[in-house]
């Protein structure tokens, strides 16, 4: 990583420093609401491009392009993983994710492979590297590396897909908590090594997505999930800021705030004020426009965006962005003027 890239306006936030306006960026801003994306995507399926790294590279800058967005996130997806783990992995159209031999047992836990996430997932890194190099002379724009939580990805190895209710990952989780421990501590070195090779690669901070916590109580976030979470912030130790994601979450929050983590990312079930407040100004914030504002017009959209900007009260440390993914059906044209009137709404002289 360049000095350059360290004097960003999102570096800057993420460190809690002041800026002359608030960075932004989108959740899944490559993606198949943008007509160059799905043109790319009659040519080569979803995981042959997450593994070709001029593709997987070309993608992530196109949408910084296309947004002016501050920072790129590498275009890849939290269950490249289940291939490494030998859990075998596809996506069927308009289904989602399948995992083809999902979690049962506890045996099933036992017989898991450790693979070596740096050498299984090299294509990852190699489209960091690509992409820093060409985002490098383009401004200096951050590259955000990421991988999804442990809870997260157990529940997809578990249900052997996409769930509502995680009803079997949570009975696992209560009926067999040695068995749910050594899965934890499998994925936590995993992806430890993982984030780590994406920093090496040129990755300027890094997110861990745990988009489905939020169906945890308090208590069992606390004692199924908290300590591995931890575990894995500490291995990241400084190295490059860590931004914890999750939805659904306002009640896990106090416990979130506990993690280690530099930057929390919020949804837009709760007021970005009252999440700030909750998790401490010790920490950065990121969120939290729900992301089915932008498919409604422009005054909708900045009332929204004005109101998330007045929550954060002109402090340090607040980074726009979405509380969850970018919709497919959302007009390429309104994300780029959330872009904007961020930009202009947020200008402090
Ligand atoms: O072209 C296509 O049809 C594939 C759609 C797609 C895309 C564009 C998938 C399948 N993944 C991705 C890319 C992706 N996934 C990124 C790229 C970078 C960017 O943000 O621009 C990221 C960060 C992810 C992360 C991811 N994958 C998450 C966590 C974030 C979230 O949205 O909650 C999750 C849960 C996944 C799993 C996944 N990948 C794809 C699908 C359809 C799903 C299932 C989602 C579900 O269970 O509902």
């Amino acid at each position: 990583m360049t000095a350059s890239v360290q004097e960003t306006t999102i570096l800057k936030s993420f460190r809690r420093e002041p800026t002359e306006r608030t960075p932004v960026w989108l959740m899944r801003q490559a993606g198949r609401y943008q007509k160059e994306y799905r043109e790319i995507r009659e040519k080569v399926d979803f995981l042959t491009l997450c593994k070709t790294p001029e593709l997987a590279s070309e993608v992530t800058v196109m949408a910084v392009r296309q947004l002016d967005v501050d920072a790129a996130i590498i275009f890849a997806d939290i269950l490249l993983p289940m291939e490494s783990f030998g859990l075998g992995l596809r996506f069927e159209k308009g289904d989602g994710p399948v995992i083809e031999r999902p979690i049962a047992s506890a045996a099933d836990v036992e017989r898991l492979p450790s693979p070596d996430a740096a050498s299984d997932l090299d294509y990852v890194c190699e489209a960091i590297k690509i992409t820093c190099k060409e985002l490098d002379g383009n401004n200096s724009v951050p590259l955000i590396g990421f991988a999804g939580a442990p809870f997260t990805v157990a529940s997809y190895a578990i249900e052997g897909g996409s769930s509502r209710s995680f009803e079997k990952t949570r009975t696992f989780m209560h009926a067999q908590p040695e068995a749910w421990n050594l899965l934890m501590n499998k994925l936590v070195a995993f992806t430890a090594d993982y984030l780590l090779a994406q920093i090496a690669a040129g990755a300027a901070a890094v997110q861990i997505f745990d988009s489905w916590v939020g169906c945890l109580s308090p208590l069992d976030f606390e004692v199924y999930v908290e300590p591995h979470l931890r575990l894995l912030i500490s291995t990241i130790n400084g190295a490059v800021p860590v931004i914890y994601f999750s939805t659904t979450s306002a009640g896990l929050l106090p416990c979130i705030s506990r993690l280690g983590a530099d930057v929390i990312g919020v949804d837009w079930r709760v007021s970005l004020g009252d999440a700030w407040q909750t998790i401490g100004f010790d920490h950065a914030i990121q969120g939290n426009l729900d992301p089915m504002v932008l498919l409604s017009d422009r005054s909708t959209i900045r009332r929204h965006a004005e109101d998330i900007i007045r929550q954060a009260d002109g402090r340090p440390g607040h980074v726009f962005n979405l509380g969850h993914g970018i919709l497919p059906g959302t007009p390429v044209d309104n994300a780029r003027y959330l872009v904007e009137a961020v930009r202009e709404l947020s200008h402090r002289r």
